[in-house]
């Protein structure tokens, strides 16, 4: 285990580089994930949290809602961003505490249309994959994680390349852009119960794009 991979180093540096992945480790302090929390609750409440099927009929381990114009959904029908719920109705606003990071990570004139909340609880992954339905991949992926840490494995852009991996912990904020936007990436496991931001534990990962 490296110095920059230790999650129990309590001096882990501010910005690793990793296969093209930018980490900005613990961006965001307490305060300002617990504020996140409250605002991804209201979302919650507007849009809950649904348990996606792949389009081969596989239930996935997290659970999905989003924000924004656009929500990512998944079902028989396949994968694709969508302007409702499942339920019918449209997804709340992205918080601004969300976009805010955004702004001041990736600087960028265009704000993201889609931010896709994944719930985490014991057990749950995400195997590797490639966020490809956007239509301008000159535009960055910006992903938020809250909770329990989680083991991010990132390899290239071609399928059973060699790959790596991190731990994510509350407060990170990873940026996917350039060569590694197409990059295959997925998450292994979460350490359950590995931090108190949220009550009954798990893992909160927000995911902002640009989709148009
Ligand atoms: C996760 N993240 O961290 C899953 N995608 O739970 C992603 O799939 C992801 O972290 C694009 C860019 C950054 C990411
Ligand atoms: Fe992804």
């Amino acid at each position: 285990m490296s110095l920059f991979d230790d999650p129990s180093h309590n001096d882990r540096p501010a910005t690793v580089l990793v296969r093209g992945f930018v980490l900005h480790q613990g961006w965001l302090d307490r305060p300002a994930q617990e504020a996140m929390v409250a605002d991804l609750r209201a979302v919650i409440a507007a849009a809950p949290l649904f348990s996606p099927v792949t389009p081969w009929g596989k239930p996935m381990s997290v659970r999905m809602t989003s924000a924004g114009k656009y929500g990512w959904v998944s079902d028989r029908r396949g994968y694709r961003y969508a302007a409702n719920h499942p339920a019918g109705t449209p997804w709340p606003p992205i918080p601004e505490s969300v976009l805010s990071v955004w702004r001041d990570v990736v600087g960028a004139v265009r704000l993201p249309e889609c931010c896709l909340v994944n719930f985490y609880g014991e057990g749950a992954r995400m195997g590797l994959h490639q966020d490809r339905d956007e239509a301008d991949f000159g535009q960055p992926v910006l992903s938020i994680s809250l909770g329990d840490r989680a083991r991010f494995r990132m390899g290239g852009t071609e399928r059973g390349g060699p790959t790596e991996s991190v731990w994510l912990q509350s407060g990170d904020v990873m940026v996917m852009g350039g060569p590694a936007r197409l990059a295959y990436h997925g998450i292994d496991r979460i350490d359950f119960g590995t931090s108190d931001l949220l009550p009954r534990g798990g893992r909160i990962n927000l995911t902002l794009r640009v989709v148009d």
